[in-house]
């Protein structure tokens, strides 16, 4: 027992934790990772060499090569760099089981920032995976078609490196965080190459299948016809044709609304009741009521709570792919309520791939 340990308030509710998690691992038989709300929850720190405060003289007993949880470079949740587009680094003992990518591509708000150097959470992770924050995919912001190549290439690249823990899956999976919506297709397109087709689960306050000319197009072949909308309540272009053309890109829809009609429950069994597996999660972060995350003005969605407790409805689902896309820095508030939100979300996105891996086609191929 390090002396950090003996003076820390929180070291009883750690060893009831750390308890718990046993009794949870040895029912289950696999290893499980521990909800961030949970109470107690553990402080999952990589750094335990900070001590208590006074006492030397002199710095010779200053430690200073590991420091807190809050120095170096900013990383999702302090998980380890990999510059996971390049051989040489991205090889080795640096493998990687699943990615987070940032996708700084957006057309519309004024901030190329939406990416991963904001997203930080306070919790890292233990599990059987083992998970790196890649950076962001250069993407030039001067040409969109060529950012997108970009974007698509990036994907390419970083899913298709062999995996650390190959028993689970040779095939890593990959978390993106947006950039825009449009951020979500090169990620269906490398999840397509890897997995075969997918029902997505879609988290908005809008449909987003407005044109089907184009939005066909660009699906046809890459998601099923069982794939479903949960929170929507923007406005329809025209309220038959808007629904139509959903239905043709293969949606069903759960309103923002329905959550009053069925309960959180009730959301997360007409979801689970609709999609076949593997399945995308994408979370558009105006999903959340505009007092969680504004930027987009639709008032009366959900909280954070209700979506983060949906997304726990889901476990057991085989995520092969997920991304949190229309975070805008520029306006969030001082308190960072949507970059806070969004990294929750990303949190919850971690336990369902870790609770359930994935046999990709490649998987199937050599066995
Ligand atoms: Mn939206």
């Amino acid at each position: 027992m390090r002396i950090k340990d003996k003076v820390d308030n929180g070291y009883m509710y750690r060893m009831k934790s750390k308890v718990f998690r046993l009794v949870q691992t040895t029912l289950l038989g696999v290893t499980q990772v521990r909800a961030a709300w949970q109470f107690p929850h553990t402080l999952n720190y990589y750094s335990t060499a900070q001590k208590p405060l006074g006492g030397p003289s002199g710095d010779d007993d200053v430690d200073i090569s590991y420091g807190s949880q809050f120095h170096g470079l900013t990383t999702y949740a302090n998980i380890p760099y990999v510059n996971c587009f390049s051989d040489e680094a991205a090889e080795g003992s640096s493998k990687y089981d699943i990615a987070i990518l940032g996708a700084p591509f957006d057309t519309v708000d004024d901030s190329k920032k939406t990416c991963t150097n904001r997203l930080k959470g306070e919790n890292a992770l233990k599990s059987w995976a083992n998970v790196v924050d890649c950076g962001d995919v250069p993407l030039t912001f001067l040409d969109n078609n060529y950012a997108l190549a970009q974007l698509t290439k990036g994907h390419k690249v970083v899913s298709g490196r062999k995996a650390a823990n190959q028993s689970y899956s040779v095939t890593p999976r990959i978390i993106t965080l947006g950039g825009d919506h449009t951020t979500t297709l090169p990620a269906l397109r490398s999840v397509h190459k890897h997995w075969g087709k997918v029902s997505v689960i879609h988290f908005d306050s809008h449909l987003d299948t407005w044109d089907p000319q184009v939005l066909t197009a660009l699906t046809t072949g890459l998601i099923r016809n069982s794939s479903i909308h949960a929170g929507i309540r923007g406005q329809l272009a025209s309220a038959k044709g808007d629904i139509r053309n959903d239905e043709r890109c293969g949606f069903a829809y759960l309103t923002a609304r329905d959550l009053d009609r069925f309960g959180v429950s009730g959301i997360v069994s007409r979801i689970r009741d609709r999609v076949t597996e593997p399945v995308y999660i994408s979370v558009d972060i105006d999903v959340l009521d505009p007092a969680f995350a504004p930027g987009t003005p639709e008032p009366g969605g959900w909280s954070t709570r209700e979506l983060l407790a949906i997304l726990d409805g889901l476990t057991g689902l085989e995520v092969v792919g997920a991304d949190v896309v229309e975070v805008a820095p520029a306006y969030d508030t001082r308190g960072e309520t949507t970059t806070l939100a969004a990294a929750e979300v990303v949190w919850s996105f971690l336990e369902l791939m870790i609770a359930t891996p994935v046999k990709s086609l490649a998987d199937r191929a050599s066995s």
